[in-house]
Order: C-alpha cells, then sequence, then structure tokens
C-alpha cells in the first residue's frame, strides 16, 4: 500500500447521465445528492434511461484532467466507472448501458482517463457501485423492498462481469472503489474481493466492499476522525455540498478551508478524496478549478509537509492558529495566522535547525523550559513575514521524533 500511504490526497470524480440534471428534474428540485435524483425523484427507468441518448460529454478532455490533477497536487484519481444509476462509462459487453453506446458520446471514458492518467503518473482507481443499480431490476435500492430481488443474478449477469472487464482491459488499475454494501454478505463480499485480487493482486479495495474485507478504511462521507487513527484509512469529501453536477450548489469550501482539512488529515493517518462533479459537458465547474489550484499552489511550496506523513501523536493542546505534520526527523507547523513568534509548550525536541519550508529561510528556533518549567519549542518568525499565514515552518530534529509531555497541572 505504499504509493497510498504516501499520497494523501486524490481526486474524485462523479461522472454520470445524473449531471444532465445537475438536481432537478421537471421543475423539482432534489434535496438530496444530485446523483440520486433517479432515486430520490422516483424516476421511472424508462424515462431515465432516454438520458443515455442525450449523454454528450464534449468538453470531458480526459488528458486536461489529468493535467489538472498533477497540478492541483492531487496523487491519485478515482472515477465513477459505473456509480448507482447504473450506467457504466466504459466500454462493456456484459452489459449495453454504457457511454459507448450512447449515440451522441461513443466514447470509453474510462479508457481515456487511463490513458492520461499513465502519461501523467498518476494512479488510477475506479468507483463501482456493486450493490445498488437503480437500473438493474435485481440490482439494491436503498429504501426498498429488495427481499424480492434475485442479487445473485444481478451479481452474475453485471456486477461480476463488469469488474472482470474494468480488472481486464485498462491495464493496472491501483484501486477499486466499492461503495454501500447495503445487504451483501460477507460471503459475496469475498466473493467479489476474490475476483479483483485474482486478477490484479495489488489492485486496492476499499472498506466499503463490505463486510471488512477491504484493504483500508473508508470513512463516512466528510466524516475525518477527531483523533490520529492509526489504521490505513480515506474520507470521501465534497468540495461543495454533493457529488454529481449540481446546477443549485453553490456552497463551495474555499482553497484555506481545504488546505486545513488536508493537513488535519495527513497528520491524523489518512488520505482526502476530494470530489468533483463535471457538468454536463464533462468540464469541471470554474469554482472548482479555481479553488483547487490555490490548493495546487500551497502543495506546491509546502509538499513535503503533506506526502508521505506518519502519524502525528495527538498534541494536548487546541492551537486556532495552526497544526502539525510529522515526518522522521522532521516537525512541519502550518502556521494559518499571522505571527511574530510560534510556540508550542509541552513539546521536547533537540533542534538541528528550522526553516521557512517554501523559502528555505532560517529561522532562529530553541528547545527551551518555560518559566513554569515545561519544555517548549520555540521559533521566530522573521519580521518581514508578521503579516503572513498559510505558510509551514520545518524543524529540523535530532531524534526520530520529539516528544510530547502531558499536561501538567500546576
Ligand atoms: O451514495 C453514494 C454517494 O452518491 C457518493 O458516491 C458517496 C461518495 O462517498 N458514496 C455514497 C454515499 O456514502
Amino acid at each position: 500500500m505504499d504509493w497510498f500511504n504516501e499520497a494523501k490526497y486524490g481526486l474524485f470524480i462523479h461522472f454520470g447521465l445524473y449531471a444532465l440534471l445537475g438536481g432537478e428534474y421537471e421543475g423539482r428540485v432534489n434535496r438530496g445528492n444530485a446523483e440520486w435524483i433517479m432515486n430520490d425523484l422516483s424516476i421511472p427507468r424508462a424515462r431515465y434511461e432516454r438520458l443515455a441518448e442525450q449523454f454528450a460529454p464534449a468538453a470531458f478532455d480526459a488528458e486536461a484532467i489529468a493535467a489538472a490533477a498533477s497540478d492541483w497536487g492531487m496523487r491519485y484519481i478515482v472515477f465513477t466507472a459505473k456509480h448507482h444509476e447504473g450506467y457504466a462509462l466504459f466500454d462493456s459487453k456484459a452489459h449495453p448501458y454504457n457511454s459507448v453506446n450512447s449515440p451522441l458520446c461513443g466514447r470509453d471514458l474510462v479508457r481515456e482517463l487511463k490513458e492520461a492518467c499513465a502519461a501523467r503518473g498518476l494512479k488510477l482507481g475506479l468507483y463501482y457501485s456493486q450493490a445498488q443499480d437503480w437500473h438493474d431490476p435485481d440490482g439494491y435500492r436503498y429504501r426498498a423492498d429488495n427481499a424480492h430481488k434475485n442479487f445473485r443474478r444481478y451479481l452474475d449477469e453485471k456486477c461480476f462481469p463488469q469488474v472482470r472487464e474494468l480488472l481486464s482491459n485498462y491495464g493496472d488499475i491501483a484501486l477499486l472503489w466499492f461503495d454501500t454494501p447495503m445487504d451483501m454478505s460477507r460471503a459475496e463480499s469475498e466473493e467479489l474481493a476474490a475476483l479483483v485480487k485474482g486478477l490484479q493482486p495489488d489492485c486496492l479495495i476499499n472498506g466499503r466492499i463490505g463486510n471488512g474485507v477491504g484493504d483500508y478504511a473508508t470513512m463516512g462521507d466528510n466524516f475525518i476522525p477527531r483523533l490520529p487513527f492509526p489504521q490505513r484509512w480515506e474520507v470521501p469529501a465534497t468540495l461543495n455540498d454533493t457529488w454529481g453536477y449540481s446546477k443549485k450548489d453553490q456552497g463551495w469550501k474555499d482553497a484555506r478551508q481545504i488546505i486545513r482539512t488536508l493537513v488535519k488529515i495527513a497528520a491524523r493517518g489518512g488520505n482526502y478524496l476530494l470530489n468533483v462533479g463535471p457538468k454536463p459537458d464533462g468540464s469541471i465547474p470554474a469554482r472548482a478549478k479555481e479553488v483547487l489550484a490555490e490548493v495546487g499552489r500551497y502543495l506546491r511550496a509546502n509538499g513535503a509537509a503533506i506526502y508521505a506523513c506518519e502519524l502525528m501523536p495527538t498534541y494536548p493542546y487546541e492551537i486556532s492558529w495552526g497544526d502539525m505534520t510529522l515526518k522522521r526527523g522532521r516537525l512541519y507547523i502550518h502556521v494559518y495566522e499571522p505571527k511574530k513568534v510560534v510556540e508550542l509548550l509541552n513539546m521536547k525536541a533537540g533542534l538541528k535547525g528550522a526553516r521557512i519550508l517554501a523559502t528555505g529561510e532560517a529561522l532562529a528556533c530553541s528547545s527551551v523550559r518555560s518559566c513554569e518549567e515545561d519544555w517548549m519549542l520555540r521559533f521566530e518568525i522573521p519580521e518581514h513575514m508578521y503579516g503572513d499565514s498559510f505558510y509551514c515552518i520545518e524543524a529540523e530534529l535530532e531524534e526520530d521524533f520529539p516528544e510530547i509531555e502531558p499536561i501538567r497541572v500546576k
């Protein structure tokens, strides 16, 4: 799992027929996630299917997406090969409901993205909704009566053959990202995992294959563990409030929120899989691109403080002005507010030196005892940076890791 542990930051892409509706159908707005519109507004299958006739993602440019993802500092992409709606974005002989058979599309978007990612050295993961399939009569549906369904038939005739296609026809796939296992039995999850590993032993499987048989834990959507979480984990998260494209959702997070969240996740041992939902033509919304480009600029200068970080032990104080990440022999202090001096109480380490990570400018630093006899690391910020925020201090340690003392009650 080395590449995954080091990556820390990936791009999730939710694309499908739902993008054409953008969260609205016949004047009705879907309150839930935009990609759930078929289910939430009970759009009959025969009506929804017609969207496949209109699917024309002329602006879906896999090379531009891969180039942007690298520029934004993301190390992998996870793309919806098939979401709950059942429509596949790849050339599937197992089931005709796919983008190659859509007359205005006629393209295998998985292949395009795989080639573009390979050219950029990016890992490609594929999202596949293994249990919910609202198009297949035997696929599960959330909050519906699934008891009468022949789920086994769906697995044998659609899910397993399509997963086999994804792992046989596109070269190395870094990750299969399953979702909402619902009532899948342990035996079914294991069978699916065995299919994946039988075809590509190095392909990772996320936790949502169900029944604990994945390679790493998938957190709830947008749920970040409060404390360091000493397992391999990832949190899928939205940049606005939904996954698939929504015309109404303008709740974009800004770059600084994303940076703070990324630092928090890296410190606590996880990966941040941050989503964009392309518009019906396949282009990425302009605001999403702006925000991600700004995060990318921070990462270009400060990536050493994020990629390949180790678990940061719990620091006993709430620091509103910043956060910390850690590597063997290096402590990174992310400073979010203007400061003249940065102090970390109850932290002890031999300091070989300290610098502003982005520029290399050396900082006066010391490991001292406070007047109340607690250990403290102290860094002096140069005067010309007093008003600055969102930079990172790299402290080089004599030991592998700093010692964090518990709070001493006096
Ligand atoms: O139902 C899906 C949802 O549409 C989206 O794909 C997210 C991403 O993690 N997963 C499910 C809900 O958890």
